[in-house]
């Protein structure tokens, strides 16, 4: 079995997010594997950081049942947020940056005092400062936003930008907030944050368990996206986008035109 060629994966995918431009899949023909998918992730990730990018968090994936359906990949995964994705609240995002970009509502933490990989979150309210409505932006780099586990992984789980709304105390149950996502003040999705497994703070124990199994810690101050509540939707150039969340407010966005 010939290696996968780690670098040369992650520069495949930098070089398609870099131009806009989509690469075929690469998994099955490299004999990507999901610990190897991983590896290509940081490696994609770091060339970020060497051009003087931040790490400011981490995001969940295809936590609820309508993302897995929509795209067809039934396992939660995790990528990597820097500071360049963060797009501010009401703030304007050139879509010419990307291929396909769709926009999804999500929940944000803000991360207090974590536990040790391993370790359950006991006090939700001390490991978690505060709680905000979110959008996602992905922008899968693979042809017709099509892909397998590993493919996506690799691909940083198509993240592309995120915008956070305003934070709030974290409210006494996140288990059952109603969810809109409004285009050009359209409804455009509706869901619960029941969808989120269940309730999103679930989420933030997959993502210490699973980014802990490959040597990553959640940091104090770090953002952390607990996954779409609903399925994405594509983001036209002039469209506003906005995800609003029970008790918590809003987020939004506009794509320029
Ligand atoms: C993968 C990323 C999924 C979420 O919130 O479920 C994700 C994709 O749909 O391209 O970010
Ligand atoms: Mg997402």
């Amino acid at each position: 079995m010939i290696e996968p060629d780690i670098a040369g994966i992650a520069g495949t995918l930098g070089a398609a997010a870099d131009t806009a431009t989509a690469v075929p899949q690469l998994a099955a023909q490299t004999g990507l594997d999901v610990d190897a998918a991983y590896a290509v992730q940081a490696a994609l990730v770091q060339r970020r950081l060497d051009r003087g990018e931040r790490l400011v968090g981490l995001k969940m994936g295809l936590t609820s049942k309508a993302k897995m359906a929509q795209v067809g990949v039934g396992e939660v995964i995790w990528g990597r947020l820097t500071d360049v994705m963060r797009v501010a609240d009401g703030g304007t995002v050139d879509v010419a940056r990307f291929i396909h970009p769709r926009a999804e509502p999500e929940v944000a933490f803000l991360l207090d005092r974590l536990p040790e990989p391993g370790e359950p979150v006991g006090d939700f309210t001390d490991a978690v400062r505060a709680v905000a409505p979110a959008i996602e932006l992905i922008d899968s780099r693979y042809a017709n936003f099509t892909f397998s586990l590993p493919d996506v992984i690799a691909d940083n789980t198509s993240a592309a930008a995120f915008v956070v709304g305003s934070w709030s105390p974290v409210p006494d149950g996140l288990d059952n907030l109603g969810v809109l996502l409004e285009i050009d003040g359209r409804v455009a999705q509706v869901g619960s944050t029941a969808a989120i497994l269940g309730d999103p703070r679930r989420a933030l124990d997959e993502g210490i368990r699973l980014a802990g199994r490959h040597g990553v810690r959640l940091r104090e101050g770090w953002v952390f996206l607990a996954g779409a509540a609903t399925a994405a939707v594509p983001l036209r150039p002039g469209a506003h986008v906005r995800a609003v969340v029970e008790k918590l407010g809003t987020a939004s966005l506009r794509a320029l035109s």
